[in-house]
Protein backbone atom coordinates (compact mmCIF):
# COMPACT_ATOMS: atom_id res chain seq x y z
CA UNK A 1 0.00 0.00 0.00
CA UNK A 2 1.26 3.78 -1.24
CA UNK A 3 0.44 4.86 2.93
CA UNK A 4 2.58 2.00 4.18
CA UNK A 5 5.45 3.10 2.57
CA UNK A 6 4.71 6.95 2.87
CA UNK A 7 4.80 6.44 6.19
CA UNK A 8 7.45 4.43 7.24
CA UNK A 9 9.05 7.08 4.72
CA UNK A 10 7.67 10.02 7.16
CA UNK A 11 8.62 8.38 10.12
CA UNK A 12 12.45 7.87 9.02
CA UNK A 13 12.46 11.79 7.40
CA UNK A 14 10.88 13.17 11.00
CA UNK A 15 7.98 14.39 9.54
CA UNK A 16 5.90 13.87 12.85
CA UNK A 17 5.47 15.77 14.95
CA UNK A 18 3.11 16.21 18.21
CA UNK A 19 0.89 18.75 19.01
CA UNK A 20 -0.64 19.42 22.95
CA UNK A 21 -3.87 20.19 24.32
CA UNK A 22 -4.14 21.46 28.02
CA UNK A 23 -6.38 19.96 30.55
CA UNK A 24 -7.15 22.61 32.96
CA UNK A 25 -8.83 22.69 36.12
CA UNK A 26 -12.45 24.05 35.72
CA UNK A 27 -12.74 26.31 38.72
CA UNK A 28 -9.40 28.24 38.60
CA UNK A 29 -8.21 27.48 35.07
CA UNK A 30 -4.89 26.36 35.82
CA UNK A 31 -3.10 23.76 33.87
CA UNK A 32 -2.78 20.11 34.75
CA UNK A 33 -2.11 18.39 31.83
CA UNK A 34 -1.36 18.59 28.72
CA UNK A 35 -2.35 15.64 25.65
CA UNK A 36 0.17 14.87 23.45
CA UNK A 37 -1.84 13.85 19.62
CA UNK A 38 0.52 12.97 16.58
CA UNK A 39 0.17 14.76 13.70
CA UNK A 40 2.22 14.19 10.50
CA UNK A 41 3.19 17.08 8.48
CA UNK A 42 3.27 15.29 4.79
CA UNK A 43 5.53 16.43 2.32
CA UNK A 44 2.26 17.36 -0.33
CA UNK A 45 -0.90 17.05 1.80
CA UNK A 46 -0.22 19.31 4.46
CA UNK A 47 -0.67 18.64 8.15
CA UNK A 48 -2.57 15.41 8.74
CA UNK A 49 -4.19 14.35 11.71
CA UNK A 50 -4.62 10.95 13.21
CA UNK A 51 -8.07 10.29 11.55
CA UNK A 52 -6.21 10.25 7.72
CA UNK A 53 -3.87 7.60 8.77
CA UNK A 54 -3.92 5.98 12.06
CA UNK A 55 -6.88 3.13 10.98
CA UNK A 56 -4.33 1.98 8.31
CA UNK A 57 -1.69 2.73 10.40
CA UNK A 58 -3.55 0.13 13.62
CA UNK A 59 -3.29 -2.94 11.02
CA UNK A 60 0.53 -2.60 9.88
CA UNK A 61 3.61 -3.42 12.16
CA UNK A 62 4.48 0.12 11.54
CA UNK A 63 2.34 1.25 14.21
CA UNK A 64 4.72 -0.61 16.66
CA UNK A 65 7.57 2.07 15.77
CA UNK A 66 5.12 4.89 15.34
CA UNK A 67 4.02 4.62 18.81
CA UNK A 68 6.62 4.45 20.37
CA UNK A 69 8.33 7.34 18.68
CA UNK A 70 4.98 8.92 20.50
CA UNK A 71 6.25 7.85 23.69
CA UNK A 72 9.77 8.72 23.68
CA UNK A 73 8.83 12.39 22.08
CA UNK A 74 6.66 12.69 24.85
CA UNK A 75 8.60 11.46 27.30
CA UNK A 76 11.44 13.95 25.94
CA UNK A 77 8.59 16.80 25.84
CA UNK A 78 8.00 16.51 29.23
CA UNK A 79 11.62 16.59 30.41
CA UNK A 80 11.85 19.77 28.42
CA UNK A 81 9.04 21.33 30.19
CA UNK A 82 9.64 20.54 33.65
CA UNK A 83 13.41 22.02 33.18
CA UNK A 84 12.26 25.14 31.35
CA UNK A 85 9.23 25.57 33.98
CA UNK A 86 6.77 26.28 30.91
CA UNK A 87 4.23 23.33 31.92
CA UNK A 88 5.69 21.04 35.01
CA UNK A 89 2.63 19.06 34.05
CA UNK A 90 2.03 15.35 33.12
CA UNK A 91 1.43 14.77 29.26
CA UNK A 92 -1.18 12.01 28.32
CA UNK A 93 -0.03 9.65 25.82
CA UNK A 94 -2.49 8.00 23.69
CA UNK A 95 -1.35 4.59 23.41
CA UNK A 96 -2.19 2.21 20.14
CA UNK A 97 -4.01 -1.56 20.62
CA UNK A 98 -1.10 -2.99 19.20
CA UNK A 99 1.68 -1.30 21.59
CA UNK A 100 -0.15 -2.12 24.54
CA UNK A 101 -0.54 -5.57 23.39
CA UNK A 102 3.33 -6.05 23.02
CA UNK A 103 4.85 -8.43 25.26
CA UNK A 104 6.80 -6.41 28.17
CA UNK A 105 5.56 -3.04 27.55
CA UNK A 106 6.04 -2.18 30.85
CA UNK A 107 9.29 -2.74 30.53
CA UNK A 108 9.47 -0.72 27.02
CA UNK A 109 8.23 1.86 28.87
CA UNK A 110 10.50 1.66 32.05
CA UNK A 111 13.51 2.23 29.70
CA UNK A 112 12.33 5.40 28.15
CA UNK A 113 11.88 6.95 31.04
CA UNK A 114 15.59 5.18 32.20
CA UNK A 115 16.81 6.84 29.33
CA UNK A 116 15.66 10.05 29.31
CA UNK A 117 15.57 10.61 33.20
CA UNK A 118 11.88 11.24 33.49
CA UNK A 119 10.26 10.14 36.72
CA UNK A 120 6.56 8.28 36.26
CA UNK A 121 4.13 10.61 37.19
CA UNK A 122 5.33 13.02 34.41
CA UNK A 123 3.56 10.74 31.93
CA UNK A 124 -0.14 9.90 32.04
CA UNK A 125 -1.29 7.03 29.29
CA UNK A 126 -4.37 7.10 28.00
CA UNK A 127 -6.64 3.60 27.09
CA UNK A 128 -9.35 3.24 24.90
CA UNK A 129 -12.59 0.48 26.49
CA UNK A 130 -11.62 -1.85 23.95
CA UNK A 131 -7.90 -1.98 24.93
CA UNK A 132 -8.71 -2.66 28.55
CA UNK A 133 -11.91 -5.66 28.07
CA UNK A 134 -9.95 -7.66 24.98
CA UNK A 135 -7.77 -9.42 28.07
CA UNK A 136 -8.51 -7.73 31.21
CA UNK A 137 -6.22 -10.11 33.33
CA UNK A 138 -3.66 -9.29 30.89
CA UNK A 139 -4.59 -5.22 31.10
CA UNK A 140 -4.88 -5.34 34.93
CA UNK A 141 -1.13 -7.24 35.32
CA UNK A 142 0.31 -4.27 32.65
CA UNK A 143 -1.45 -1.52 34.14
CA UNK A 144 -0.16 -2.63 37.81
CA UNK A 145 3.12 -2.66 36.42
CA UNK A 146 2.92 0.94 34.49
CA UNK A 147 1.45 2.48 37.80
CA UNK A 148 4.52 0.76 39.91
CA UNK A 149 6.67 2.96 37.69
CA UNK A 150 4.19 6.10 38.75
CA UNK A 151 2.60 6.46 35.66
CA UNK A 152 -1.07 6.94 35.62
CA UNK A 153 -3.76 5.39 33.81
CA UNK A 154 -6.87 7.24 32.42
CA UNK A 155 -9.51 5.51 30.21
CA UNK A 156 -10.41 7.73 26.90
CA UNK A 157 -13.69 8.00 25.30
CA UNK A 158 -15.08 6.61 28.31
CA UNK A 159 -18.82 5.74 27.84
CA UNK A 160 -18.67 4.47 24.54
CA UNK A 161 -17.06 1.34 24.51
CA UNK A 162 -18.18 -1.78 26.30
CA UNK A 163 -16.41 -1.63 29.51
CA UNK A 164 -18.25 -4.26 32.09
CA UNK A 165 -18.92 -1.92 35.23
CA UNK A 166 -17.37 -4.41 37.43
CA UNK A 167 -14.10 -4.15 35.83
CA UNK A 168 -13.79 -0.72 37.04
CA UNK A 169 -13.31 -1.86 40.68
CA UNK A 170 -10.71 -4.96 39.44
CA UNK A 171 -8.55 -2.32 36.72
CA UNK A 172 -6.40 -0.18 38.54
CA UNK A 173 -6.89 3.24 37.18
CA UNK A 174 -6.78 7.06 38.04
CA UNK A 175 -8.97 8.70 35.60
CA UNK A 176 -11.75 8.51 33.56
CA UNK A 177 -12.44 11.27 30.12
CA UNK A 178 -16.07 11.91 29.19
CA UNK A 179 -16.05 11.28 25.40
CA UNK A 180 -17.10 14.21 24.20
CA UNK A 181 -20.24 12.64 22.27
CA UNK A 182 -21.54 13.15 25.78
CA UNK A 183 -20.42 16.97 26.29
CA UNK A 184 -21.43 17.50 22.97
CA UNK A 185 -25.23 17.13 24.78
CA UNK A 186 -24.67 19.63 26.94
CA UNK A 187 -26.49 21.79 28.48
CA UNK A 188 -29.84 20.60 26.52
CA UNK A 189 -29.90 16.62 25.86
CA UNK A 190 -31.68 14.88 28.64
CA UNK A 191 -29.99 11.82 27.83
CA UNK A 192 -26.57 13.88 27.60
CA UNK A 193 -27.07 15.47 30.69
CA UNK A 194 -28.07 12.56 32.55
CA UNK A 195 -24.65 10.30 31.81
CA UNK A 196 -22.16 12.69 31.92
CA UNK A 197 -23.61 13.31 35.33
CA UNK A 198 -23.93 9.63 36.02
CA UNK A 199 -20.13 9.04 35.00
CA UNK A 200 -18.98 11.84 37.12
CA UNK A 201 -20.80 11.03 39.86
CA UNK A 202 -19.65 7.54 39.85
CA UNK A 203 -16.06 8.73 39.13
CA UNK A 204 -15.82 10.16 42.07
CA UNK A 205 -16.98 6.99 44.28
CA UNK A 206 -14.60 5.11 42.64
CA UNK A 207 -12.39 7.34 43.71
CA UNK A 208 -11.12 8.09 40.14
CA UNK A 209 -10.30 11.82 38.67
CA UNK A 210 -12.86 12.55 35.69
CA UNK A 211 -12.40 14.53 32.69
CA UNK A 212 -14.52 16.00 30.06
CA UNK A 213 -13.32 16.32 26.31
CA UNK A 214 -14.59 18.34 23.91
CA UNK A 215 -15.95 21.55 26.03
CA UNK A 216 -16.97 24.18 23.74
CA UNK A 217 -18.86 26.35 25.17
CA UNK A 218 -19.52 28.54 28.54
CA UNK A 219 -22.60 26.49 29.67
CA UNK A 220 -20.98 22.84 29.24
CA UNK A 221 -17.93 24.13 31.36
CA UNK A 222 -20.37 25.84 34.36
CA UNK A 223 -22.45 22.78 34.25
CA UNK A 224 -19.30 20.46 34.47
CA UNK A 225 -17.98 22.45 37.18
CA UNK A 226 -21.18 22.13 39.49
CA UNK A 227 -21.02 18.54 39.13
CA UNK A 228 -17.52 18.24 40.34
CA UNK A 229 -15.24 17.51 37.11
CA UNK A 230 -11.68 17.85 37.50
CA UNK A 231 -10.29 18.38 34.61
CA UNK A 232 -11.71 20.54 31.12
CA UNK A 233 -10.54 20.02 27.72
CA UNK A 234 -11.39 21.26 24.26
CA UNK A 235 -11.77 24.12 22.26
CA UNK A 236 -13.39 26.76 25.25
CA UNK A 237 -9.52 26.17 26.55
CA UNK A 238 -7.67 25.28 23.61
CA UNK A 239 -7.30 23.80 20.54
CA UNK A 240 -4.98 21.23 19.58
CA UNK A 241 -1.24 23.40 19.94
CA UNK A 242 2.30 22.94 18.19
CA UNK A 243 4.89 23.07 20.60
CA UNK A 244 5.84 26.47 19.72
CA UNK A 245 1.88 27.85 20.51
CA UNK A 246 1.55 25.66 23.67
CA UNK A 247 4.29 27.20 25.15
CA UNK A 248 2.83 30.83 23.97
CA UNK A 249 -0.26 29.79 26.00
CA UNK A 250 1.49 28.32 29.18
CA UNK A 251 3.43 31.56 29.61
CA UNK A 252 0.84 33.81 29.13
CA UNK A 253 -1.44 31.97 31.54
CA UNK A 254 1.43 32.33 34.45
O1 LIG B 1 -5.88 15.02 17.51
P1 LIG B 1 -7.12 14.48 16.90
O2 LIG B 1 -8.44 15.04 17.28
O3 LIG B 1 -7.04 14.55 15.41
O4 LIG B 1 -7.12 12.91 17.24
C1 LIG B 1 -7.98 12.06 16.60
C2 LIG B 1 -7.85 10.68 17.21
O5 LIG B 1 -6.52 10.18 17.08
C3 LIG B 1 -8.17 10.64 18.69
O6 LIG B 1 -9.03 9.54 18.91
C4 LIG B 1 -6.87 10.39 19.35
O7 LIG B 1 -7.00 9.58 20.49
C5 LIG B 1 -6.06 9.68 18.31
N1 LIG B 1 -4.63 9.98 18.51
C6 LIG B 1 -4.06 11.19 18.57
N2 LIG B 1 -2.73 11.07 18.77
C7 LIG B 1 -2.48 9.74 18.87
C8 LIG B 1 -1.29 8.97 19.11
O8 LIG B 1 -0.20 9.49 19.28
N3 LIG B 1 -1.43 7.62 19.12
C9 LIG B 1 -2.63 7.02 18.93
N4 LIG B 1 -2.65 5.68 18.98
N5 LIG B 1 -3.75 7.70 18.73
C10 LIG B 1 -3.69 9.05 18.69
O1 LIG C 1 -9.90 10.20 21.34
P1 LIG C 1 -9.12 11.33 21.95
O2 LIG C 1 -9.70 11.81 23.22
O3 LIG C 1 -7.68 11.07 22.14
O4 LIG C 1 -9.29 12.53 20.94
C1 LIG C 1 -8.86 13.80 21.27
C2 LIG C 1 -9.19 14.65 20.07
O5 LIG C 1 -10.36 15.41 20.31
C3 LIG C 1 -8.09 15.63 19.75
O6 LIG C 1 -7.52 15.27 18.57
C4 LIG C 1 -8.76 16.96 19.58
O7 LIG C 1 -8.47 17.50 18.29
C5 LIG C 1 -10.25 16.66 19.65
N1 LIG C 1 -10.89 17.71 20.43
C6 LIG C 1 -10.56 18.12 21.65
N2 LIG C 1 -11.37 19.12 22.07
C7 LIG C 1 -12.25 19.32 21.08
C8 LIG C 1 -13.35 20.22 20.92
O8 LIG C 1 -13.66 21.04 21.79
N3 LIG C 1 -14.07 20.10 19.78
C9 LIG C 1 -13.75 19.20 18.81
N4 LIG C 1 -14.50 19.14 17.72
N5 LIG C 1 -12.70 18.37 18.92
C10 LIG C 1 -11.97 18.42 20.04
MN1 LIG D 1 -7.11 10.91 24.14
NA1 LIG E 1 -11.43 10.90 23.62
Amino acid sequence: LVLETQLREGLERGEFELYFQPQVDPVQGRLMSAEALLRWRHPTRGLLTPEHFIAVAERHPLMVPLSQWVLRQAALQAQAWHHSGVAAVPIAVNLSRMQFRLDGFADAVREVLAQINVPGPWLQLELTERMLMDDVPAACETLRALRALGLTIAVDDFGTGHTALAHLTQLPLDKLKIDQSFVAGLPHENGAVAITRAIVQMAQGLGLRVGAEGVRRREQWNLLQDWGCHELQGEMVAPPLSVADFEAWARQRQ
